[in-house]
């Protein structure tokens, strides 16, 4: 299976942490999959790669992204920690010649979320909150959050992320906020009705 292979390629660019966590995060997106009917493979896939680049230098990580095609905002440009999500999914086009839109986005908006998220978005953001290697105070909440519904999870997740940034006056990307907005509306609306 192609997942052993990219096991391998990505243990040789991270500690052994780092790849730990990815192995859980394909193992909880499996099972989330399974659950709430995305793609196995797929999730499995993303999932392993996710964090592809989280341990590759700037310089690279930038060179992966001008490869790609990728123009990076002003915004995105000045937050460092949101490029390994979209280094990462210029990575699995550029070097392993992944070309499947689907595992693209999900890599490249595990961080951010988006509006518009598909399940498989889905899927692998919050398999990246409750991997079995997460411990913050808060996550046993999103694991029961995420038995019952995979928004509300995504809701709570994205509402978590805001409130920490805004708490230290670090930006918040416009796709987080877009991803917020769309799914608390959609949260409003089913309350009235
Ligand atoms: O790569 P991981 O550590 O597994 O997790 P991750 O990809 O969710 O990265 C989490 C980091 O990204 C954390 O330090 C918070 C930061 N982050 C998440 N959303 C945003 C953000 N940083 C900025 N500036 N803006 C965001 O919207
Ligand atoms: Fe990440
Ligand atoms: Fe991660």
């Amino acid at each position: 299976m192609a997942v052993k292979l990219y096991e391998d390629i990505i243990s040789q660019r991270m500690k052994a942490p780092r790849f730990k966590h990815s192995k859980n995060v394909a193992k909880e997106a499996v099972r989330l999959a399974k659950k709430y009917g995305a793609d196995v493979e797929k999730a499995e896939l993303a999932g392993i790669l996710h964090d592809a680049t989280k341990e590759t230098g700037e310089k690279e990580q930038m060179e992966l992204i001008a490869k790609a095609g990728i123009v990076l905002t002003e915004m995105e440009r000045e937050s460092p920690k949101l490029w390994h999500a979209i280094s990462g999914s210029a990575f699995v086009q550029v070097v392993l010649g992944i070309n499947d839109q689907e595992v693209i986005d999900a890599i490249r908006y595990h961080t951010t979320g988006r509006a518009g998220m598909t399940l498989l978005d889905k899927v692998i953001f919050i398999a990246d909150f409750i991997s079995a290697d997460r411990d913050y105070e808060g996550v046993d909440r999103m694991r029961k959050i995420t038995e019952k519904n995979l928004d509300d999870a995504v809701l709570e997740g994205m509402s978590f992320t805001i409130a920490d940034l805004a708490q230290r006056k670090i930006t918040i990307a416009p796709d987080t906020m877009a991803g917020y907005n769309e799914l608390a509306a959609i949260r409003a609306r089913a309350k009235k009705s």
